[in-house]
């Protein structure tokens, strides 16, 4: 755990320069009759969940570069998830990944209660096999040929319910890596016939105060066609299996140019989004650091959930779903945690009214012209004071690099391997 005293001594350096850019950007709103005040408050009710296998150094299909003192299980990475929101304030969640996390629940809650961590909603892995498993996932998981390898897959999500409900989790992930390589292999109707098939039974397994969450993905593993390859099947599936399957949209699970947020407005519109899987990518799925390419993109995403945040039922999950593979994992996820509180901060600042306004008038100038004046203001002081006040770190990298936590976990871990590929 960090050493409170750290913070204290690294936020009394930059305190007040702090004061005075808050008072500046205090005045510059105060003009435009917004009260930042109200804005800080908002900032520090953000939050994001942090999935536990981002703390590990990720990797490309070719190979994977360790390093220093990576988590060797699901404690070390809620430890560094602790580390991650004593700095941040804005992660105080952490979305596990079932079986690479399994372990006792109770010891799983009395660890992530040390830092006031809470569980957000878990992953189940039909994409790789594991060594005790019978059925291979290698032509498929829930929308295999072979009934017993979709059982063997539905009853593994079933089992990801179960350690769920007793960590107070709320929520299923479901991401298959089904599909197909060639054109021909798989027949598209029945193979999606199956996979809705499979949902349908973990579904009746759902709580009653539970929410399934199917993710697209456009490619990868299969490069010829996926069986959830875009919004449109994944609402298919949320619609057919009923009030309780929302969708989850992954920035980065999308063809380059595809204009994302008029996806999450539709899925508004339809009653169907559930949750985001906040990234960045340049070329496909990337799993770069959030709002590290396009961060106006990321701003127009949280424009449409800002817009519609008064909507009956809309409770949204967040949670961040990068690979880092040449930072500290934990340097790349406070810096995340903070684009995404970035942009929800910028996005409350648009002046709706007026954006309105131009919009009824087919002013397409000014329209534009509104969020970008959003956008551009430096919401820096405002984040840095919803920090300071909530206990968090000015400068959380700052803080975190004369912390020495990661030397000090990299005496106590034992060395990762680096052989084989990574997860991407
Ligand atoms: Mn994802």
């Amino acid at each position: 755990m960090l050493d409170k005293s750290i913070i204290e001594a690294e936020n009394a350096k930059r305190a007040a320069d702090l004061e005075t850019d808050f008072n500046q950007l205090a005045e510059r709103l105060d003009r435009k009759g917004i009260d930042i005040n109200a804005i800080v408050k908002r900032a520090q009710g953000f939050g994001v969940a942090v999935p536990s296998w981002g703390t590990g150094t990720g990797g490309t299909r070719f190979a994977r570069f360790p390093g220093e003192g990576e988590p060797a299980n699901i404690f070390d990475k809620l430890d560094d998830c602790g580390v991650i929101h004593t700095l941040t304030r804005a992660a105080p969640s952490v979305s596990l990944h079932i079986p690479w996390d399994k372990a006792d629940p109770a010891d799983l809650k009395a660890k992530a209660d040390e830092y006031g961590l809470s569980f957000d909603a878990m992953n189940s892995n039909t994409f790789q096999d594991q060594p005790d498993q019978t059925q291979s996932y290698k032509y498929g998981s829930l929308s295999h040929t072979n009934e017993e390898t979709r059982a063997q897959a539905v009853e593994h999500n079933l089992e990801c319910i179960e350690i769920g409900k007793a960590i107070g989790s709320r929520a299923l992930t479901v991401w298959i890596g089904d599909g197909a390589n060639f054109p021909g292999q798989t027949h598209m109707g029945r193979q999606f016939e199956r996979y809705l098939d499979s949902m349908k039974a973990i579904y009746k397994g759902l709580p009653d105060d539970w929410r399934i969450f199917s993710e697209h993905k456009i490619y990868e593993p299969a490069f010829y066609s996926t069986v959830v390859q875009d919004w449109g099947t994944s609402l298919l599936t949320a619609q057919e299996l009923g009030e309780k399957a929302m969708c989850l949209v992954d920035l980065g699970h999308h063809a380059p140019n595809v204009n994302i947020e008029m996806i999450v407005s539709r899925l508004i519109h339809a009653g169907k989004l559930g949750g985001f899987h906040f990234n960045d990518s340049k070329y496909g799925d990337d799993d770069l650091d959030s709002g590290t390419i396009d961060p106006y993109r990321l701003f127009l995403v949280w424009n449409e959930l800002v817009d519609a945040e008064n909507t009956p039922d809309l409770d949204l999950a967040h949670m961040i779903d990068q690979s880092h593979n040449v930072t500290d994992p934990i340097e790349s996820l406070m810096v995340s945690s903070i684009e995404i509180q970035r942009a929800f901060i910028q996005a409350s600042l648009v002046d709706r009214k007026a954006l309105a306004g131009y919009q009824s008038d087919n002013d397409a100038l000014m329209a534009s012209a509104t969020l970008r004046a959003a956008f551009r203001t430096d919401v820096d002081p405002i984040l840095a004071k919803a920090r300071e006040l909530s206990g968090g770190a000015i400068d959380p990298i700052e803080t975190y690099r004369a912390s020495g936590y990661r030397a000090e976990v990299a005496a106590k871990r034992p060395k990762a391997d680096g052989s084989g590929g990574g997860i991407v």
